[in-house]
C-alpha cells in the first residue's frame, strides 16, 4: 500500500532484470551448459516472479515521460486492461508450465517451453514498451 511510483518502478524493474538472468540460464542449458538442477531453479524463480502478482506493480500514472526514473512503460499498458490482462495471463501459464516441465529431463520440450515463454515477453515488448 502506498507505494511511490519511483520505488514500484525499481521493484518491477528488478523483477524483469532477475527473470532475464534465469531466461538466460535456461537458454545456457538448451545449448549445452548448465544442469538440470540448475534448469529447475531458473525455471522455479521465474515462475514465482510470474505467480507474484507483480501487475499491481504497476501503479497508476506511472508511464513513462512523467517525471519518474527511467521506464519504457507505455502509456498503453494504463488504458489498454483487456489486452495487458491476456498477454499477462499467457505469460503466467507458460511460466508454470516452464516450471513443470523443467526436471523432466525432455530436452526438446524444454526448448519449446522457452520459445513459447519467451514469445509472451516480446509480445508484451512489442506493445507496451517503448523502444530504447
Ligand atoms: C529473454 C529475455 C526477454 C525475452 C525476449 C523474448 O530471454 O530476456 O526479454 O526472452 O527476448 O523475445
Amino acid at each position: 500500500a502506498n507505494l511511490k511510483v519511483d520505488e514500484a518502478i525499481k521493484y518491477r524493474q528488478s523483477a524483469y532484470t532477475f527473470m532475464a538472468w534465469n531466461m538466460g540460464r535456461i537458454r545456457a542449458n538448451t545449448e549445452g551448459e548448465l544442469s538440470r538442477d540448475e534448469v529447475v531453479k531458473a525455471a522455479n524463480a521465474i515462475a514465482a516472479i510470474a505467480n507474484s502478482g507483480l501487475g499491481s506493480l504497476f501503479v497508476p500514472g506511472s508511464d513513462q515521460g512523467k517525471g519518474w526514473i527511467e521506464t519504457r512503460a507505455k502509456s498503453e499498458i494504463f488504458t489498454d486492461g483487456a489486452g495487458v490482462g491476456k498477454v499477462a495471463m499467457r505469460f503466467n501459464q507458460e511460466a508454470n508450465a516452464m516450471a513443470a516441465i523443467a526436471g523432466t529431463g525432455d530436452a526438446a520440450a524444454l526448448k519449446a517451453q522457452l520459445g513459447k515463454l519467451g514469445a509472451t515477453c516480446k509480445s508484451c515488448h512489442d506493445n507496451y514498451r517503448a523502444k530504447a
